[in-house]
């Protein structure tokens, strides 16, 4: 999957855009030779004038068009995300008002064209090109406002992070400095990629691993599942909320030694609100930095995550102890997922063949 919005053009400002289908008016008109009397030049020449504003207009706007994508069209994920950056109504009412504005200029375009082409006189020629010039600005002036919002919402679309949403992924969440990047790597071996994320300064991290030709992909949260939830604006947490749409299994990193500089009960406190939003999907607890932990400070953590039902795990990703039953045991929470998933995508293919067969 790429950034669904990595082909959205640039978009001009209402000026620009009427500017740069003039100058290319002129050009056209100056390089054209007409032939014939002096009513049958100007037509030709008007007519190209015309016909070149209008082209101009209409492709710049229609390439708009075709390189957005509707968000309703969006997965779910990408959905709620472009849902915190812009207001939805708002884009579609813009990309609609840019449609608008394409098929005036069109209908303008055929309704000049052939006025000038039953005129015989060149004034009147010259006339009417320059009223179909003063109306396809006034229609681009019209959508002003429309074009600025699409190119402010460009550049945050641009940004959103490149996630492929088809890989069965994990989400790693715990306090600052717990050594989520740390495990990160050493799961996935490959050099992390960093995706920009709203409300993150840091974006995300996004690393892969294979295990019996199967991918898997692996996403730590700076600065995301780092805080309570109750902490966050509204739109924050809409946010953090659409990473359900990639998570799969979460591991949630605490840090015995304490070291990350957050108290144990602190660290459980902040548990217990991720537990309770993304408790629908099964939760790996790892105690990570066993290696300088006190043996009291794990048990006592070891006994909270118990009480809620949960395995901890002891690892350290730093030394690699324990990364390989941790491992396992997220291949054996996601595989069935994957094969499901898998089966679904082969019945649809069938269903498709099966189709085509009967034809
Ligand atoms: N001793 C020890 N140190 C570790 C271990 N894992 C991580 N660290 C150290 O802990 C510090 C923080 O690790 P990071 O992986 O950067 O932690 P983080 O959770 O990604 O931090 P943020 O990105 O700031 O949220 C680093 O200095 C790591 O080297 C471990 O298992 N043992
Ligand atoms: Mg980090």
């Amino acid at each position: 999957m790429k950034n669904p919005f990595e082909k959205m053009p640039t978009v001009l400002t209402a000026d620009e855009l009427i500017d740069k289908a003039f100058r290319r008016a002129e050009k056209a008109a100056s390089a054209f030779t007409p032939r014939g009397g002096r009513v049958s030049k100007a037509r030709q020449r008007e007519e190209l004038r015309v016909r070149t504003v209008s082209n101009i207009l209409r492709d710049s706007l229609k390439k708009i068009l075709d390189r957005t994508p509707g968000v309703s069209t969006l997965p779910d994920f990408y959905k709620e995300l472009v849902d915190t950056l812009v207001d939805r109504d708002q884009f579609h009412r813009a990309l609609a008002s840019v449609n608008w504005a394409v098929k005036t200029i069109r209908t303008l375009e055929q309704r000049y064209a052939e006025k000038i082409r039953y005129s015989k006189d060149p004034d009147e020629i010259a006339r009417l090109r320059r009223q179909f010039y003063g109306r396809a600005a006034s229609i681009i002036k019209d959508i002003a406002d429309n074009l600025e919002y699409l190119n402010q919402a460009r550049n945050v679309l641009k940004e959103l992070p490149v996630i492929e949403l088809e890989l069965p992924t994990i989400v790693i969440a715990g306090h600052p400095n717990v050594g989520k990047s740390t495990l990160l790597r050493a799961l996935t071996n490959a050099k992390p990629e960093v995706a920009s994320y709203p409300f993150t300064t840091k974006g995300i991290n996004v690393g892969q691993f294979e295990e019996h030709y199967l991918r898997y992909q692996v996403i730590d949260t700076p600065g995301l599942l780092d805080r309570p939830l109750s902490e966050r604006n509204e739109v924050e947490r809409q946010a953090i909320l659409a990473l359900k749409h990639l998570g799969k299994v979460i591991i949630y990193i605490f840090d015995p030694s304490e070291h990350c500089g957050y108290p144990i009960e602190e660290q459980m406190h902040l548990f217990e609100e991720i537990y309770a939003e993304f408790g629908e999907f099964p939760f790996i607890v790892v105690l990570n930095k066993v290696d300088i932990a006190e043996e009291e400070k794990i048990k006592q953590v070891e006994e909270l995550v118990r009480s809620k039902g949960l395995e901890p795990f002891r690892i350290s990703a730093l030394n690699g102890y324990g990364l390989d039953r941790l491992k396992a045991k997220v291949i054996e929470l996601v595989k069935p997922m994957v094969e499901e998933q898998a089966k679904r995508i082969m019945e649809k293919e069938l269903r498709k063949y099966r189709e085509e067969l009967e034809f």
